[in-house]
């Protein structure tokens, strides 16, 4: 058992702040060996958390939190900041059902302004709370941390822009680490390693020098000196200057006896405008195996804490991530056009497996989902076979990029989209909701989503074939189904869907990974009698109509069923079937999709559960459509309803 005397006295940052900062070092270890053991035991993001130990204490200790709000970009280094913040005795439900959020969430704590999970929001949100502070004469602080790699998303730069020529007041803390999942890439980092490089880092008595003499009364009447002061002594940190913030640093992100003083004489400072702390801190700090592997232990599973050694999944069926690239790859070596895009996830989308053996042909473009789509158009438009290999989550940041650049020029980029549906622990934020709906209203695409691994590699195929369109293929989180692949030959037709098995009284259409719970739902129908058939429609868009009339022309229900929202599939069909009349011949339809609302993170099993689609729900589903009989009345007054 650690020790954590210490630890024992803060449950809010109030009690921290009564400790003196003779005892800080010592709660700082404390507190990393209590995530390090949560961690163990709950999976989840590590090596972010263990590098903010000294910065979340310090942050705590020198700002009134929760009055002062303090805003965590990402909120995957959180828990550190969680446990400190009323949570630790609930810190070991982290990602679990009912259990805390492993990102930062407002309905969790009013220490979390900000809900989180998608990057490089912060410095907007948080110039948000500053300008609203100003113009409700509002004495708090605001602040905002924000990772290296986050900063380098767009968002990041559009909101530096603005807050540079406001005149709030608003505390950037730039966290580096020198890495983001992966180690980060673009001009940004280097620019960020070059500030760094053959310089150490400005000892106590010169950053609070800096600090207070810039920001001081003396120089407060002499416009442009202070600016001219630090200029001179930060030599590397014209850009964030040039952008209009006062930048300070580099200073050691784990020594408090840096951080704090200079953390209070920011807070104290009286200077209206964007400051920027550009501190240095190591990923993983503090516990040897995520030091040593910083992108290995960004996320973990459970892990043994003395090894290091995380539990491995218990099953030698591949996941679809790895069916993907390693298909994209089989693909490459005959095609030299083809290549493959991703916004800072290679491990997560496969893009490492295909970079490394096409290193020229794969591009990181950094945490940049917007770009990274606009990119692949450029590249499309001289007749490259761009994949843009993304979570569906983060392709809802380049709506606009996929509408205006790709979908409305007709150009024939490949989205393989991964994470499509519910993801689990990650929960909502991450859940891939929402891409059939959105890509399906587009014009000319094609949109694919695969029941299992060998339906996914004839959808690379397809999708490699396609080369006067857009197209995506979606594919869930996790290991596929353990069926022989393919070879990558195998072309769909665009627009066919496949009976999977033939039945009389009921159909069921499955566009994607529920097709197995269909499956297991038609077979309990069976023993009770109803006789059904199954079908994959493969396509959302286009939609396989002679399919879809011939089911419901031959059968007595037609059930439609994705994991997706409203608005997908089943609206696409719905549609369909209201023009060509159907409905008017009593046709008992309906559709299985998400529910109405954001469902919270869990097992994907109760996930399913919640959202009503496994198999009992299904099977529930038919029996009660077989039941209905309501006969719509006569509408007299629509008023009265
Ligand atoms: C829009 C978006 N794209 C991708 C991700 C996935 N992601 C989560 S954390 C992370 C890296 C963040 O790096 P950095 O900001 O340097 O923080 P660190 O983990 O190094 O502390 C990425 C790419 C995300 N959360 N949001």
């Amino acid at each position: 058992m650690n020790e954590t005397k210490l630890l024992d006295q803060v449950k809010y940052p109030s009690d921290l702040r009564k400790l003196s900062k003779e005892d800080l070092p010592k709660l700082a270890k404390e507190l990393r060996e209590e995530l390090i053991d949560v961690v163990s035991t709950t999976g989840g993001h590590l090596g972010a958390g263990l590098g903010v130990v000294e910065l979340t204490i310090a942050l705590h200790y020198v700002f009134d939190t929760p009055k002062d709000k303090l805003v965590w970009d990402v909120g995957h280094q959180t828990y550190p900041h969680k446990i400190i913040t009323g949570r630790r005795d609930r810190i070991r439900t982290l990602r679990k059902g009912e259990g805390l959020s492993g990102f930062t969430k407002r309905s969790e704590s009013e220490y979390d302004p900000f809900g989180a999970a998608h990057s490089s929001t912060s410095i907007s949100s948080t110039l948000g709370m500053a300008v609203a502070k100003n113009l409700s004469n509002n004495s708090n602080h605001v602040v905002a941390v924000i990772g290296d790699g986050a900063m380098s998303a767009g968002m990041a730069y559009e909101a530096m822009n603005n807050a540079g020529a406001m005149k709030s007041k608003l505390i950037v803390i730039l966290n580096d680490n020198d890495m983001s999942i992966a180690p980060p890439v673009g001009a940004m980092s280097s620019y960020l390693a070059r500030l760094l490089s053959g310089k150490t880092y400005f000892n106590l008595r010169e950053t609070v020098k800096m600090v207070t003499s810039a920001f001081s009364k003396r120089f407060k009447d002499k416009a442009g000196k202070a600016e001219e002061f630090l200029r001179d002594i930060v030599s590397g940190g014209t850009l964030f200057n040039e952008l209009g913030f006062y930048y300070v640093g580099p200073i050691d992100g784990h020594n408090l006896n840096t951080l704090i003083p200079v953390l209070k004489n920011i807070k104290n400072s009286k200077h209206n405008g964007p400051i920027l702390i550009h501190t240095v801190t190591k990923k993983g700090k503090g516990y040897k195996p995520a030091e040593d592997s910083r992108d290995k232990y960004h996320g973990v599973n459970k892990f043994n804490v003395v090894t290091g050694e995380q539990t491995k999944s218990k099953t030698d069926i591949p996941s679809y991530t790895k069916v993907f690239a390693n298909t994209l790859v089989k693909h490459a070596e005959n095609d030299t056009k083809i290549v493959g895009i991703t916004g800072a996830m290679p491990g997560g989308t496969g893009m490492d497996i295909f970079g490394k053996k096409f290193p020229d042909r794969m591009f990181d473009v950094g945490i940049a989902e917007q770009h990274a789509v606009t990119f692949a158009a450029g590249l499309a438009t001289e007749s490259y076979k761009p994949f843009v290999a993304i979570y569906s989550t983060f392709l809802q940041r380049a709506y606009d990029q996929v509408v205006h650049d790709v979908a409305i020029q007709n150009l024939p980029v490949r989205f393989a989209i991964d994470r499509a549906g519910l993801v689990g622990a990650d929960g909502p934020t991450h859940a891939g909701s929402f891409d059939i709906t959105y890509l399906s209203t587009l014009p000319n695409f094609v949109v694919m989503g695969a029941s299992d691994e060998a339906e996914l590699v004839k959808m690379i195929n397809t999708s490699v074939s396609i080369n006067d369109r857009p197209s995506a293929f979606r594919y869930p989180r996790g290991n596929g189904l353990g069926v022989k692949l393919p070879d990558i030959n195998e072309i769909l037709k665009i627009g066919e869907g496949k009976i999977v098995k033939e039945g009389k009284k009921v159909a069921i259409l499955s566009f994607g990974g529920r097709l197995m719970e269909s499956l297991k739902a038609a077979e309990i129908l069976e023993i009770k009698g109803i006789s059904t058939t199954v079908a994959d429609a493969r396509f959302a868009k286009p939609l396989d109509k002679k399919l879809i009339m011939d089911l419901c022309l031959n059968h007595e229900v037609l059930i439609t069923i994705e994991e997706g929202s409203i608005g997908g599939f089943g609206s696409h069909v719905f549609q369909m079937l209201a023009e060509r009349g159907i409905f008017d011949k009593g046709l008992k339809i309906r559709s299985m999709i998400l529910p109405d609302q954001f469902i919270n993170q869990d097992t994907p099993e109760n996930m399913y559960k919640v959202a009503g689609l496994d198999a009992k729900a299904i099977e529930q589903k038919v029996i009660d459509a077989l039941k209905s009989n309501i006969v719509i009345p006569k509408i007299k007054n629509i008023n009265n309803k």
